[in-house]
């Protein structure tokens, strides 16, 4: 059952989404409100849940909008499940995998209520390649078939976001794979991403305010086209 005041879509004004994968939970708040003025969502994955409880979600939820990265890829049931306890510890979109297949998306969906799913496509790291590259488009396009809020795509291969971006319209392209992996934040947004996704080129800095502030200023500087 869905938060009814939480924001029922992700706002995009930085372009911006930082992953807090740290798993002390002040150390997590802290980074949050030290970024949480030029960041679009605060992103939480298992790391900090697992080591802190869930709690932390709803911690983070007055802040701003908590994206939850469960990567949930099970049978429709225990998705739906799943993302439905995600809701009730105040996420406001969870993230699913498009290869569990499109009942399990479309449970996701469900159970998500008013709450943002997103569908992970194409893996942004080497072994991605492998196997989700192959049928990232059809993932893709499951998204946009089962009402997913939108997709998740590799800034480490801004050709492949382009190419996702044709396939899901206006919904939301999010990348990860900037900074560490090698990717960068101006490439995956030209490309067609609305928000990149960073964690430890923020969470790693001494001063993630800062580095965050950097990167959404190469954004602004290198507007969408
Ligand atoms: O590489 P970074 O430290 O900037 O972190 C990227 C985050 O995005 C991290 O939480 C990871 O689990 C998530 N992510 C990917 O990196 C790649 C994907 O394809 C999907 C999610």
């Amino acid at each position: 059952m869905a938060l009814p005041l939480l924001p029922a879509t992700m706002r995009i004004e930085h372009r911006l989404i930082v992953a807090l994968d740290v798993t002390d939970g002040g150390r997590a708040k802290s980074i949050a409100h030290a970024v949480v003025d030029r960041v679009d969502a605060l992103k939480v994955s298992w790391p900090l849940v697992l080591a802190v409880g869930r709690g932390i979600v709803k911690d983070l939820a007055p802040l701003a909008y908590v994206l939850c990265d469960f990567k949930v890829a099970d049978i429709p049931n225990t998705s739906r499940l799943v993302v439905e306890q995600a809701v009730a510890a105040g996420a406001s979109g969870v993230i699913c995998h498009g290869f569990a297949g499109e009942d399990s998306v479309r449970a996701c969906v469900e159970g998500a209520g008013r709450a943002d799913v997103f569908v992970v496509t194409e893996l942004s790291h080497p072994g991605g390649q492998e196997y989700t590259a192959k049928f990232a488009e059809e993932f893709a396009r499951i998204a946009v078939r089962a009402g997913a809020a939108g997709i998740i795509a590799p800034a480490t291969r801004p050709d492949r976001v382009r190419t996702l971006r044709a396939i899901v319209g206006t919904k939301r392209i999010l990348s990860p794979g900037v900074g560490a992996q090698g990717g960068r934040a101006a490439d995956a947004i030209a490309a067609g991403a609305d928000a990149v996704i960073v964690g430890r080129s923020i969470i790693e800095s001494r001063d993630p305010g800062d580095a965050a502030e950097r990167i959404a200023g190469e954004i602004r500087r290198h507007p969408a086209t």
